[in-house]
């Protein structure tokens, strides 16, 4: 996977990917990340990337020429190169778009700043536009890294073993079961004693009702997606059947 990431504050982007499983991932060739400086493309004395709004009204809108420039420069791998608007207007970024975004050879990031890009662009460059939430950020690039984050840990070998990948959250669309480590006792409280039983197969039919328990408590809405066996739904019938089922 080659990402490309424009911005006007490339350091933003650099410093994230300095550190932790990004870095290594492209330490090892994984993930390849450019970063490029949409500044570098503006005009004029200033350098200015932004201007004031046709019709008026309050806030800056990023110029045409230098982001139009900027994406023309980025080499293009494969076939398979996309370029991505992130904005609140955008699709909601969710698990499965990670999955389906982590076949692509190349995701171009478009990253606005103030209120925005020249609607010419959007129409012009780009591909698909992605949000990763109902909040308003200050630019594209926190989005971006997020979804680089997300995108990446798909990737084989950018997690330690194959196995965590799968295992993890919304893999098959459940919350995580509570996790444990020592010492035995904290503060009075007991790690439960089926985690030091030595059976497996106990432990982990106690994960996966403690994987269903939680998602009915805390986000039943994720049922409706989740891959369940048919054990699965005669577990949550129960749960369900239980008052306030602890
Ligand atoms: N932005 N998901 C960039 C977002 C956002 C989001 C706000 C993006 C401002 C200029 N991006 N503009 N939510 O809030 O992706």
């Amino acid at each position: 996977m080659r990402y490309d990431v424009l911005t006007i504050f490339p350091e933003m982007i650099r410093g994230y990917l300095d550190e932790g499983i990004l870095a290594r991932a492209v330490k090892r060739n994984l993930i390849k990340i450019g970063i490029t400086d949409i500044r570098a493309f503006a005009k004029g004395t200033h350098k200015n990337t932004d201007d004031r709004p046709f019709g008026g009204g309050d806030g800056m809108v990023m110029m045409p020429d230098p982001l139009y420039q900027a994406l023309d420069s980025v080499p293009r791998v494969g076939e398979e190169s996309l370029v991505l608007l992130l904005t609140p207007q955008g699709e909601r970024f969710d698990q499965a778009m990670a999955w389906e975004l982590s076949t692509r050879e190349q995701l171009i990031l478009l990253c606005g700043r103030y209120e925005g890009i020249d609607e010419r662009i959007r129409k012009l460059c780009v591909d698909r536009e992605l949000s990763i939430g109902d909040y308003v950020l200050s630019g594209g690039e926190l989005a971006a890294l997020v979804l680089m984050d997300a995108v990446s840990r798909l990737i084989p070998g950018v997690l330690g073993g194959d196995k965590s990948t799968q295992e993890d959250s919304f893999e098959d669309g459940l919350l995580e079961y509570p996790q444990y480590t020592r010492p035995r006792v904290f503060m009075g409280e007991e790690v439960p004693a089926i985690l030091l039983s030595g059976d497996h197969e106990k432990i982990r039919r106690w994960r996966r009702v403690q994987s269903l328990k939680r998602t009915l408590d805390k986000r039943p809405d994720l049922l409706e997606k989740a891959r369940l066996t048919p054990q699965d739904m005669a577990m949550l019938e129960e749960l369900k059947g239980n008052a306030d089922g602890n």
